[in-house]
């Protein structure tokens, strides 16, 4: 017998849903002083109805020293759609970017996968330090980007949109993921606190970001139709896309 919980909802996603998620915490236990993040109870699972088909929520939250939360999540419905869903959102103290991952895909096929480093300073700039590690990664040539939505100003240069045509095309996006998160993780256990007026200015960024994700009709479309316009609402003002007090 076990006594592990096993993540239930992984076995059942797309294959790419389910390696990034495993790589994502293990990059994170690899490299990140992990703490639980405590979501209200009632949004730890959840269940609703979409169109005859059941949508189920699955979230992992952490914190470290350095982010105020980690969060992970994984959404089916029924056998239409797998969703990846990761944010990192970093103390304001600090000046990290948002790490931000999204996976959409229904029937085998990923439709829109998206994975960004993206600035939270007032003039869009990503710490130099960054700039200077991203741009030593290799350019990657997809065979079908993806245009970024009006509310996509918010990512950075080096954001990654793509709908991967093939399972080479799935490794390479897989390892850019990978990429990121080492440059993101081993720069935040280096950086130190900020004066408290810059903290102001990078939480005001922060919830730029924040304000303008929280536009993305399709997350909420789905998130609506399951659970009504309230929850959605909630949702993703407390969960997904949320700020410190
Ligand atoms: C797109 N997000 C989508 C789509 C759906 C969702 C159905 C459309 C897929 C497609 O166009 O092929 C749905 N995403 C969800 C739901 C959740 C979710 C229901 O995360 C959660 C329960 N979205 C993010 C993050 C980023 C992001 C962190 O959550 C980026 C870092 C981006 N998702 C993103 C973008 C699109 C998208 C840019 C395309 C939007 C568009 O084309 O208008």
């Amino acid at each position: 017998m076990s006594f592990t919980s096993t993540p239930s909802l992984r076995e059942q996603q797309h294959p790419l849903i389910r390696q990034l998620a495993d790589s994502i915490e293990g990059v994170w236990h690899k490299h990140l002083q992990l703490s639980p993040y405590n979501l209200a109870v009632e949004l730890g699972y959840v269940e609703g109805r979409l169109e005859g088909e059941r949508l189920t929520i699955e979230n992992r939250c952490y914190q470290t020293p350095q982010f105020r939360k980690m969060h992970l999540e994984l959404a089916k419905v029924g056998n239409m759609l797998d969703i990846l869903h990761c944010v990192m959102f970093p103390h304001p103290e600090y000046d990290l970017p948002m790490f931000g991952c999204d996976l959409v895909g229904g029937r085998g096929q990923i439709s829109a996968a998206i994975v960004d480093l993206s600035p939270v300073h007032l003039d869009r700039t990503l710490p130099e330090s960054y700039t200077i590690q991203l741009s030593t990664l290799k350019a990657l040539d997809f065979s079908q980007p993806r245009e970024l939505p009006e509310w996509g100003h918010i990512f950075s240069e080096f954001c990654l949109f793509v709908r991967p045509s093939s399972p080479e095309e799935e490794a390479i996006f897989l390892s850019r993921v990978q990429d990121f998160l080492e440059v993101h993780c081993t720069q935040a256990i280096a950086a130190t606190p900020v004066s408290p007026e810059q903290a102001e200015q990078i939480l005001a960024g922060q919830r730029n970001y924040c304000t303008q994700q929280q536009q993305n009709d399709k997350t909420r479309r789905v998130l609506e139709k399951a659970f009504g316009h309230e929850w959605a609402e909630n949702y993703m003002t407390t969960v997904l896309f949320d700020l410190p007090e």
